[in-house]
């Protein structure tokens, strides 16, 4: 298998680009099911040990189903798929132009939950405008083992996120194992209490809050990822869910930066715009930088060929 990696705002991606699995065509919705349910191992060859490690999101290149699409992409981590990845689109987008399969401007990229935009402003600067992002539930209150009453926000902006406007400890890279459990917690009393996203999915991801480090930011934050590891960027679809939270508070207006630090400092430049409908249209603004072009080789007699799950 031939992937490339590159690091988005420090959140690391793994494009497959040759010598992934044959999902047939189709809506990117539909294959990835297949991908789930046939070719599971694959995922784990890709990004668990030994091969990987549990920060990476792995994206495999496929043929767009819409070809007004220059590609299409399924993500997915150490612990399963992922329905959008902002961080990961940026990457997707440095690696095809290091490639030479893109030029700079203007490009739509087929997902499993919709057509995402993508403006390549430079070797390293892209712009993506994400699918419709919204909050379904608002300061809704979870008894949490070892926290006590935690109040948040249940939004999706691409996946779905639990968004927690006071952090329970400090935003700071000492806190960071105090952080990862206390937001686990937190997702396990989200699925103890049945809080789930509009059909049922888990609300996989937990976003803490609080203020910024650096004077012209506007929040800083934690966002634990589906798989268990947190998110070194200040996640993408996360940043585009919580611009949800803050137009329905009318508490941003539309058409101004809003800039976002991760838990690592690094930072998104989010706005976003309201379409014919209403709907919260964020745009993610992030850079990316290519670290590796490897190949991952799989040997039958080796008892961790399909990665250590
Ligand atoms: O940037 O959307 C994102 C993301 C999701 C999980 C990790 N990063």
């Amino acid at each position: 298998m031939k992937v490339i990696d590159s690091h988005t705002e420090g959140e690391p991606t793994r494009v497959i680009m040759e010598g992934g699995p044959d999902l047939g065509s189709g809506p990117l919705s539909e294959r990835l099911k297949r991908f789930q349910s046939d070719f599971d191992a694959v995922r784990s060859f890709a990004v668990n040990e030994p091969r990987g490690y549990d920060a990476l999101v792995g994206a495999l290149l496929c043929e767009p189903h819409d070809p007004s699409c220059a590609a299409g992409v399924i993500f997915f981590n150490n612990g399963g798929y992922l329905g959008m990845c902002g961080h990961g689109t940026i990457g997707l987008a440095v690696t095809l132009h290091h490639m030479g399969r893109i030029g700079l401007g203007l490009h739509r990229f087929d997902t499993p939950v919709g057509i995402v935009s993508v403006n390549l402003l430079s070797a390293h600067e892209v712009q993506i405008e994400n699918v419709a992002s919204y909050r379904t539930r608002e300061k809704i209150t979870v008894d949490v083992k070892g926290l006590g009453p935690v109040t948040g926000d249940v939004a999706y902006g691409g996946n779905w996120f639990f968004l927690v406007q006071n952090s329970p400890f400090a935003l700071d890279m000492k806190n960071i194992n105090a952080l990862t459990h206390a937001a686990q917690a937190v997702s396990d009393a989200l699925a103890e209490h049945g809080i789930t996203g509009t059909a049922g999915e888990p609300v996989d991801h937990i976003e803490f809050f609080g203020p910024p480090v650096a004077a012209d930011a506007h929040s800083r934050n934690y966002v634990l990822c589906s798989g268990g590891a947190y998110d070194r960027s200040p996640c993408g679809t996360g940043t585009s869910a919580k611009l949800a939270c803050l137009a329905a508070d009318g508490a941003w207006p539309p058409e101004q930066d809003w800039v976002q630090e991760s838990i690592i400092g690094s930072r998104f430049i989010a706005r976003y715009r309201l379409d014919a409908q209403g709907a919260v249209i964020a745009s993610i603004r992030g850079r990316a930088f290519i670290v590796s072009e490897a190949n991952l080789y799989r040997n039958p007699l080796d008892p961790l060929a399909d990665g250590l799950r």
